[in-house]
């Protein structure tokens, strides 16, 4: 017990706005499961975040319960890390509009996610989608967060988290622990299949493989996966990405290094080295597609520990929440 009070505290969220990629799960879940043993961790299914762009009601509930047994199924325990759901805890609905009075326009707009998704989303452009890094920055500050694991789409996210933890701090004493973004190059963008040019996203199936995708599915886009024309394997992310993503999916459900990868396919033809792919990926995914399915049989379970996890959250957050409103001088009584 000693031991845990002295860890820090690691926060992150997927949003449950659709199937889950390989994609997350190399740049995010898998990341959350190599560190989850030396932090205190709270995952998230930010329920909140989907919102900004139109979600069926349905699929998002059961998206979200989806993404929770998930979380489980990939590794990580409810027990030892919080896991639940944004929207059961109020607070950071709460904690958001505070920070969104410490929050410019200016930086708001400069955000690159906000510019792409408004461009893609002409005929709903909300204002969520433009606040969208405040609710992301309530969720961490919340915590005392000081380690984030994301990808690279969120570094930018995490540089206005870390603004407006910093504004708030000089402002009115050290209330929030200044976070850090935690990135690792290698597996943090892998890119669509169909277009290695774009990220792997869940909202764009096209080019996407699901973690619960089947194996005939997975053999069958990784065969179709866009590559060059030079018959070389090998790391260049600039003129070869097909080809070096292909290579990072390999190296992340291998465990083997890209250099140890690129000797192993050295002189080999594309179709060997997306052979070689599919086996490690369909390897990889098939432990978690087994757990999920025996986790998914049982819903009352999992929203039992749902539930439990959103409790054992609030009372952090409640904390943090409470600090804020008396230091900007909510009365309190
Ligand atoms: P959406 O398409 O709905 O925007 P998404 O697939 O981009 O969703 P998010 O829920 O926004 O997924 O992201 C969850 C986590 O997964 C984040 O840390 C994000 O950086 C990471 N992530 C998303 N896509 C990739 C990717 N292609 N490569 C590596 N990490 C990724
Ligand atoms: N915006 C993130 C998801 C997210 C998140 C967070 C990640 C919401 N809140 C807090 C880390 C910490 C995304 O991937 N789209």
């Amino acid at each position: 017990m000693k031991q845990l009070e002295n860890k820090k505290t690691l926060y992150s969220g997927v949003q449950p706005s659709g199937n889950i990629t390989i994609g997350n799960y190399i740049g995010a879940i898998r990341q959350f499961t190599l560190l989850s043993d030396q932090y205190n961790c709270l995952f998230c299914v930010v329920d909140l975040h989907a919102l900004t762009v139109r979600q069926i009601p349905a699929e998002l509930r059961r998206n979200t319960l989806e993404l929770f047994a998930l979380y489980i199924a990939a590794g990580l325990d409810p027990q030892k890390n919080i896991i639940y759901c944004q929207s059961h805890v109020p607070e950071h609905a709460e904690l958001t509009w505070i920070l969104n009075c410490f929050t410019y326009m200016g930086e708001l707009s400069r955000m690159t996610q906000f510019k792409d998704k408004s461009a893609r989303n002409q005929d709903n452009l909300n204002a969520g989608l433009f606040t969208y890094p405040v609710l992301m920055a309530s969720d961490i500050l919340l915590y005392q967060t000081s380690l984030v694991p994301v990808g690279e789409d969120q570094r930018q996210h995490l540089e206005i988290t870390r603004d407006i933890a910093e504004r708030f701090n000089n402002i009115y004493g050290n209330v929030f622990v200044v976070p850090e973004a935690y990135i690792p190059k290698e597996t943090s963008k892998i890119l669509s299949l169909s277009d290695p040019l774009r990220k792997m996203s869940k909202s764009e199936p096209d080019g996407a493989v699901f973690l619960l995708d089947n194996a005939d599915d997975i053999r069958r886009k990784i065969r179709r996966a866009v590559t060059d024309s030079d018959a070389e394997i090998r790391i260049d992310i600039e003129n070869k990405p097909g080809v070096s993503n292909l290579l990072q999916i390999y190296s992340a459900f291998s465990g083997e290094s890209t250099d140890e990868a690129i000797g192993r396919f050295e002189g080999q033809g594309y179709g060997q080295l997306k052979k070689a792919v599919s086996d490690a990926v369909i390897a990889g995914v098939e432990p978690i597609q087994k757990r999920y399915q025996e986790l998914i049989a049982d819903k009352g379970m999992l929203h039992q520990q749902m539930m439990n996890n959103a409790e054992r959250a609030r009372q952090i957050a409640a904390r943090t929440l409470r600090k804020v409103y008396k230091k900007v001088g909510l009365y309190q009584g």
